[in-house]
């Protein structure tokens, strides 16, 4: 049991616990995916050293995929992408004076070599699709969560759609 809990787990990390309100939307989604996953701050700056020591010890801990989420000169992803070979998605965290289009450019534009799978400004939810999508792909259980998810999500857009009042536009 203990050996399953560990199995494919989503390692969540950002530079504050500012960021936890939007990446605890990654943490719900894959809640309920019932994908594992564990979310810290360890800011890349202020505490490199824990951050490469959380990066170093995780894929004992079963981790599999890394989402890292930071704001402004967001180095975090980046820093993480540099100590593994496991897949990284970086998310950008909106920020007062931009945006968030630092935080964007900051992810996005990685030198070749280190690659980080960057979602949209604030993107939390995309991104722990992104990451259960990379586990699926060895875990057919977790495909069938996902089609399942993608299916209700269809249906919602169909129902909104047949239900919306065109005035009379049909
Ligand atoms: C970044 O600086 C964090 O990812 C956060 O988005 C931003 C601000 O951090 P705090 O000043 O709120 O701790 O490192």
């Amino acid at each position: 049991m203990a050996g399953q809990e560990t199995r494919g787990r989503v390692g969540i990390v950002c530079g504050s616990r500012s960021d936890f309100p939007v990446m605890e939307k990654a943490v719900e989604l894959l809640g309920k995916l019932e994908v594992p996953c564990e979310l810290r701050a360890i800011s890349a700056h202020r505490a490199p050293d824990l951050l490469v020591r959380f990066v170093g010890g995780a894929q004992e801990r079963g981790i599999s995929v890394f989402i890292a989420g930071a704001g402004g000169a967001a180095h975090l992803p980046g820093v993480v992408a540099a100590k593994t070979i496991l897949p990284v998605i970086g998310v950008p965290i909106p920020t007062q004076v931009m945006g968030g289009l630092d935080s964007l450019l900051s992810i996005v534009q990685m030198p070749k070599g280190i690659p980080v799978a960057t979602v949209s400004i604030g993107g939390a939810e995309n991104a722990a699709l992104l990451a259960a999508e990379i586990l699926a792909i060895a875990d057919p259980a977790l495909r069938s969560r996902l089609q399942a998810y993608r299916d209700a999500l269809t249906r919602s857009i169909e129902d909104d759609d047949s239900n919306a009042d065109l005035g009379g536009a049909r």
